[in-house]
């Protein structure tokens, strides 16, 4: 969990105030399968066209059911999700690999959900393969198709080939499953690129903010409840700020995660100025000693200009208010939009810089090829994948374990 984030000190208990780890992580337990069904409640789903003088009505919170009793008694820590954040480059591997053991399940609970992708880009390479006795130019072509229809992007597709083609040449190869392995190495190696040096550390002493951004209905709000789960189960303590003020139902979505995961919430009216609502937020986490703050954002992207020069302030009230924030700015690509989600990127990390990358909604796409482009075109490093609604949907990314449930025979 968090693999990509180096813990640099671990804090006391007496430190953290503000949640109780023990409960709480027990609490987050016992009602982890319920989450899905009321975050999809109070979703909002503007979509980008959606003008902004026609308010949708605002889904009201769902009332907050007590948690659900917990049948069994829950292990002290999880056991897939209790180290990572440990973990130092150099030992990576071993512990991957033990997790990898551990936890079988996860994996195969991966390959299901990515199941659409599977069949549009593995299997069919299978079917393609297996009918061919050597490679030839009519096998690149096939293979072309099979590589674009899954989104993979057209320039990344020609790279891949070419590459390819080079070094079948090179190697003298004449058996398709060899090309198959040069294939699944260079999608690895593309979608592992950058990674390594994105590594980020918690400051010392200081709140950790993470500026979330991204489009209408990609995931943001929910990627973040999620988020803090995973700080919460690290025994970090957590705080959600409501920077989404365009809609009422942003921030009350916002308060149920909250509420649920006992996390305060910082939020105003609606309507009120998101910065304002940011200044408070790391006023309250630096003199109550956070150690993560979350921003949630508006995203509505048919007032592009207003909502980039809102986030740039946004941005310039956190770095003002601790120097050095935001330490990640988030962006939240929903990958069903395709070729789309590069260009919102675009977008985003020329007004805001983007420094890391959540991509939601993989398991709803048979275009999970868009993992290899975004890593490639964007030299951005994903931090989670989102295969579902459910908390534990959202996982570290790791190129390694994705290729390997792309390409899994089972
Ligand atoms: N299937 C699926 N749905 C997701 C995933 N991530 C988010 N969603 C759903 O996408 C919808 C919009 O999410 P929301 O967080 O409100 O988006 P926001 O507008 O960017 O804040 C909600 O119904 C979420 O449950 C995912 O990984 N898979
Ligand atoms: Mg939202």
């Amino acid at each position: 969990m968090l693999g990509w984030f180096k813990r640099k000190k671990k804090k006391t208990p007496e430190s953290e105030p503000a949640v109780q780890p023990e409960s709480v992580r027990n609490n987050l337990e016992a009602e982890e399968s319920g989450i899905a069904g009321d975050a999809a409640a109070v979703a909002e789903l503007t979509p980008e066209t959606t003008p902004e003088t026609t308010p949708e009505p605002a889904p009201e919170p769902q009332p907050e059911s007590p948690p659900e009793p917990e049948p069994e008694p829950e292990p002290e820590q999880p056991p897939n999700e209790s180290r990572d954040e440990e973990t130092t480059p150099s030992e990576k591997p071993a512990a991957e690999e033990k997790q990898e053991k551990q936890a079988p399940s996860m994996f195969k609970r991966l390959t299901e959900r990515l199941s659409r992708t599977r069949e549009s880009l593995t299997q069919r390479m299978d079917e393609l393969f297996l009918g061919k006795k050597v490679i030839d130019a009519d096998l690149f072509d096939e293979l072309e198709e099979i590589l674009v229809t899954a989104d993979l992007g057209i320039a990344t597709t020609q790279e891949l080939l070419e590459f390819s083609r080079k070094k079948v040449h090179r190697d003298g190869l004449s058996d398709p499953q060899s090309l198959k392995k040069i294939i699944k190495d260079q999608l690895k190696s593309y979608m592992s690129g950058g990674i390594e040096s994105a590594e980020l550390i918690l400051p010392d002493g200081e709140p950790f903010v993470i500026m979330v951004v991204g489009v209408n209905g990609v995931g943001k709000t929910t990627t973040i409840g999620k988020i803090a789960r995973k700080f919460l189960q690290a025994d970090r303590s957590v705080l959600l700020v409501a920077a989404d003020t365009f809609r009422a139902a942003a921030s009350s979505q916002l308060k149920i995660w909250g509420d649920r995961n006992q996390i305060r919430v910082i939020a105003q009216h609606e309507g009120a100025d998101p910065s304002s609502v940011v200044y408070d937020g790391l006023s309250v986490a630096k003199n109550d000693n956070y150690d993560v703050v979350l921003v949630d954002t508006a995203g509505r992207l048919h007032t592009k200009v207003n909502l980039m020069e809102e986030l740039k302030k946004i941005k310039r009230v956190m770095n003002k208010q601790l120097s050095g924030a935001p330490h990640e700015v988030l962006l939240v690509i929903d990958a069903t939009t395709g070729q789309n989600g590069i260009s919102q990127a675009n977008l985003f990390n020329d007004a805001v810089g983007v420094t890391g990358i959540a991509l939601t909604k993989l398991d709803g796409t048979a275009k999970g090829g868009i993992v290899a482009n975004i890593t490639r075109e964007l030299q951005l490093p994903i931090r989670f994948i989102g295969v579902g609604e459910k908390v534990e949907d959202l996982r570290d990314f790791d190129a390694e374990e994705f290729i390997e449930a792309l390409f899994t025979s089972d």
